[in-house]
């Protein structure tokens, strides 16, 4: 038999527009043999700024267990963040969270409700759950202000089932600056297979033209002295820099959820 844990985020309470969720950490320990979920840890104070917005009416099914209830959520609305579930009358309530514009309209969610759960699109135990852009982009980051070269931070990444981080936006950009507190950063965008074709490390694809304007300064990348092949986050531009992948600094790990840029 399977163990899954699932991390009690305790309950919501609702507040004025923007919702703040108040965290009473618990753990909860969940048998189910055919769980096929992952119900991992993130942090959660870093969704507090989050609506939830209920993607049905409450007590939307009646379910036996929290398990069910997260592969009901998930399989029913595979956007969805996350779930109420009340052990007592086993009604189960998917969630999406939102920020931004679409927080106005969001119903706010009462904790008699149940307790949340989040599910789905979380991150592994260390990485942190980061919102983004206008439209509340999720993705799960590691800052590591330990000072490596670009192959030893991925290798770092790699070991936590990681990429250096992919910038693909200025959204993302922004993400990255604050993650870092504006400092060097290593990032997942190399040419070191082919000088001219910089290749994003998450995904194996070349960078675009509408990324390289969004997320460089006009000037570079350079290549400098023909020995710069490895993309960091510049705390003198607080944009992309390509640079000598022999530099030493520190570097920011992804996890990237869907949607996540
Ligand atoms: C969550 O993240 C914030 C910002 O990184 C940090 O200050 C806080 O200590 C973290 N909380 C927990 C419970 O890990
Ligand atoms: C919020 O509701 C208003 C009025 O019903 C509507 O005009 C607006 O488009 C909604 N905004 C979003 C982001 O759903
Ligand atoms: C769950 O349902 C029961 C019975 O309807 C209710 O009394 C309780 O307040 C609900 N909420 C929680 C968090 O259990
Ligand atoms: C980590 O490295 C191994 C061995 O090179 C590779 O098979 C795997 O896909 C990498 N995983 C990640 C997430 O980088
Ligand atoms: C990336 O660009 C190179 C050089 O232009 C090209 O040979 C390669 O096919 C491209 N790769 C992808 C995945 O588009
Ligand atoms: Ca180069
Ligand atoms: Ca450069």
């Amino acid at each position: 038999m399977l163990l899954r844990k699932v991390q009690d985020f305790g309950r919501l309470s609702s507040v004025l527009a923007l919702v703040v969720c108040v965290i009473q950490p618990a753990t909860v320990t969940v048998q189910d043999p055919t769980a096929e979920l992952k119900f991992s840890s993130a942090n959660a104070s870093s969704i507090s700024p989050y609506v939830p917005q209920r993607l049905l009416s409450p007590g939307w099914d009646q379910v036996p267990s929290v398990v069910t209830c997260a592969q009901r959520t998930v399989s029913t609305f595979p956007e969805s963040r996350g779930f109420l579930y009340n052990s007592t009358s086993h009604l189960c309530t998917p969630l999406l969270w939102l920020q931004g514009q679409g927080a106005a309209n969001a119903t706010a969610v009462k904790s008699h409700e149940g307790k949340l759960y989040l599910v789905n699109d979380v991150c592994p135990l260390d990485f942190q759950l980061l919102e983004y852009g206008i439209r509340g982009q999720l993705t799960c980051v590691q800052d590591h202000t330990s000072s490596h070269t670009y192959l030893e931070a991925t290798a770092i990444c790699n070991a936590s089932q990681s990429y250096l981080v992919a910038v693909k936006t200025a959204e993302k950009l922004a993400l990255v600056r604050a993650v870092s507190g504006g400092k060097d950063r290593w990032v997942g965008l190399d040419d070191i297979v082919e000088e001219g074709n910089l290749v994003w490390q998450i995904d194996g694809a070349n960078m675009t033209e509408e990324e390289r304007t969004a997320i460089f300064p006009s000037h570079e990348p350079n290549d400098m002295r023909g020995n710069e092949d490895c993309v960091q986050f510049r705390q003198h531009t607080q944009m992309l820099n390509d640079k000598s992948c022999a530099v030493r600094h520190g570097f920011i790990c992804e996890v990237s959820l869907p949607g996540s840029a």
